[in-house]
């Protein structure tokens, strides 16, 4: 699936205010943290993708955190690579949740971002994932905005149950 960078889900999900933003420093993170609006969809939870840089455009990151919990937004998904600070930079300026995905891509195969993303000073916490791990960051806000959300927690009760069942049946057609 395709997804473009214009609150991608406004047509599908009409009317409805965007939930979680899947942040990245750069057009050419795009192919790695497209996982994460994916499992987003899996679950029918609105989000819109939006290309911004802690180092390259701080004003916009800024600007676009203040106004986030307004536009319905109530996590925050951050992927960057090299000196990744994007997720840092936005979780100084909010207080919502903040999940960060340390990109690869770079001399150092992303431990410089992983580094970069998860040692955040006392204080402003990021919740790092692995190395371009979007998948998960996209599941992880999913069972944020379950707290409170019965329905969105049966979706992950179900999808659980699903990972065990086909596991069974792996180990049956092997055995
Ligand atoms: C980071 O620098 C971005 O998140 C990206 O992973 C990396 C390289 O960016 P480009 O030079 O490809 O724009 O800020």
């Amino acid at each position: 699936m395709e997804f473009s960078f214009n609150s991608i889900y406004s047509q599908i999900f009409t009317g409805a205010k965007m939930k979680v933003a899947v942040l990245m420093g750069s057009l050419s993170d795009k192919p790695k943290m497209q996982a994460a609006a994916e499992v987003l969809a899996e679950f029918g939870v609105p989000c819109e993708l939006k290309i911004m840089s802690a180092h390259r455009s701080p004003g916009l990151v800024q600007e676009y955190v203040r106004k986030a919990p307004d536009r319905g937004i109530r996590v925050v998904i951050c992927g960057a690579g090299l000196a990744a600070h994007l997720a840092g930079t936005v979780a100084a300026h909010t207080t919502l949740p903040v999940i960060g995905v340390p990109l690869s891509g770079s001399a150092l195969n992303g431990q410089d971002a992983l580094l970069s993303t998860v040692q955040m000073p006392k204080g402003i916490p990021v919740a790092t994932v692995a190395i371009d791990g979007a998948y998960n960051a996209g599941l992880l806000a999913v069972q944020m905005l379950a707290i409170g959300d019965p329905a969105l927690t049966a979706k992950l009760q179900k999808f659980r149950a699903k990972m065990t069942h086909d596991l069974e049946q792996l180990n049956q057609e092997n055995s």
